[in-house]
């Protein structure tokens, strides 16, 4: 009964109002499930192929029918009478019939799209929750959140250099009491914005997004807004970076614009930097400080900081096992952002969680700047464990979406559930304790 009847592709829309690709796989059973793809802002060059059509007439290149055509034609063709459980075969028969390493062919957002939606109609298939039937019965830990409340870089108009300016409610006993903190945190945040007169739009995860002279000035105004929601930053509440460096670095040399004027800087001279702002604030968590290639970079802050702080890759490794594995050769990071569409496939995200949690680093499962209402990720975070989630602001539907799910889910596991605050951060203890 659980056998593929139709594969269906059709153009949505994403949080940014781009066109983006949402699948419907039906089973015989007549049960389906439904999935869609996000899409990125600050991508790294080495991410699976984002196919899309590249028609100025419609709507200006960004249109996905290329996509959604290979999903309606070609894939459909392929699935249609295997059984929706089989998931690795199903991502492997996709992988083949695109034959290239990143997707190029049919597009990574065509296949990650079924890839997602098989899984989703499987779950629905057997009347359990998708967590339960990606992980199993060991699925327990909630994860803590990591929210970004300043918005920079590629997701806003403002001059911030750093792209992500997170909090993490890590004091929390259960995902409920962090959802909650951090929540409480984003309305003081507000409050203190709009008592200097400044705007208090956001940007696109849902962060405030000022224009403020610099990187310190968004953590000092974080800061004020914890302990105006009477918590204690570095106790109930820590800090955490996406400065997302990739997109400010060309030729050898990190440049950033803040207070209206331009520093240049190399690789050590940005480890140094990263170290002053760690010693100044209550940051756990540093993901991407250097850009794409840069394993050199990477290195030495781990070197200054591995033991106190979590060293994330994303553009570096963009949840790909071969850069994973160059990243973990390097002793480049101890923590790894995890995003379906960087590879493209359900299985492939599994292999690469699994790699990284082998080799005692965190998996941190991660959204992209362009959302969708699909709650696949929150999903994903509890079935493999990962204690970590990043999913934006606690505002927007698109990232509350995923913080909502979690509340279900910590409610239905009840007395079954974990929720590890701090502990989630591995390696990290002569910072915490
Ligand atoms: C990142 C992500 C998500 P984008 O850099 O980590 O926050 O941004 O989806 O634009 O790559
Ligand atoms: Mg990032």
């Amino acid at each position: 009964m659980s056998e593929i009847v139709e594969v269906r592709g059709r153009q949505i829309l994403d949080s940014r109002g781009n066109p983006t690709i949402s699948v419907r796989v039906t089973l015989e059973s007549g049960v389906y499930g439904i999935a869609s793809v996000p899409s990125g802002a600050s991508t790294s060059e080495y991410e699976a192929y984002e196919k899309r059509d590249k028609d100025s007439s419609n709507y200006f290149g960004k249109s996905v029918s290329s996509a959604i055509e290979n999903i309606n034609d070609i894939i459909a063709k392929s699935l249609t009478g295997i059984e929706s459980y089989s998931q690795r075969l199903i991502d492997d028969i996709m992988l083949n019939l695109d034959g290239t390493p990143n997707k190029s062919n049919l597009g990574a957002n065509a296949i990650l799209g079924v890839s997602l939606a098989v899984a989703v109609s499987s779950a629905q298939e057997l009347g359990i929750s998708l967590y339960r039937y990606i992980g199993g019965v060991n699925a327990h830990i909630l994860p803590t959140p990591m929210m970004n409340v300043i918005n920079g870089g590629k997701h806003a108009n403002n001059i911030l250099d750093f792209q992500e300016f997170m909090i993490v409610p890590a004091g929390a006993k259960s995902f409920e009491e962090a959802l909650r903190m951090g929540a409480e945190v984003y309305q003081k945040l507000k409050k203190v914005i709009d008592d200097r007169k400044m705007p208090t739009s956001v940007g696109d995860e849902g962060g405030f997004a000022p224009h403020l002279q610099n990187n310190a000035e968004a953590i000092l105004l974080i800061l004020e807004a914890i302990e105006k929601a009477h918590y204690q930053p570095g106790k109930d509440i820590f800090i955490a970076l996406d400065p997302a460096a990739n997109e400010f670095y060309a030729n050898g040399k990190y440049t950033l614009k803040e207070a209206g004027k331009e520093t240049v800087l190399d690789s050590e001279e940005m480890v140094a930097m990263y170290v002053r702002y760690i010693e100044k604030f209550p940051i756990i968590s540093v993901e991407d400080g250097f850009a794409q290639d840069d394993f050199n970079g990477f290195s030495l802050l781990m070197k200054e900081l591995g033991d106190k702080v979590q060293i994330v890759g994303d553009d570096l490794t963009v949840t790909n096992q071969m850069r994973i594995t160059k990243a973990i050769d390097a002793h480049a990071i101890n923590s790894v952002l995890i995003k379906l569409n960087q590879i493209g496939s359900l299985s492939q995200t599994l292999d690469a969680v699994q790699l990284t949690q082998k080799n005692n680093m965190t998996a941190l499962i991660s959204h992209r700047s362009g959302e969708t209402e699909d709650t696949f990720i929150a999903d994903l975070a509890v079935a493999v464990n990962s204690g970590l989630i990043k999913t934006g602001a606690p505002a927007r539907s698109e990232r509350v979406a995923k913080y909502n799910r979690l509340l279900q889910i910590e409610e239905e596991l009840g007395p079954n559930s974990s929720f590890l605050g701090i502990k989630a951060f591995k390696g990290i203890g002569s910072r915490i304790s």
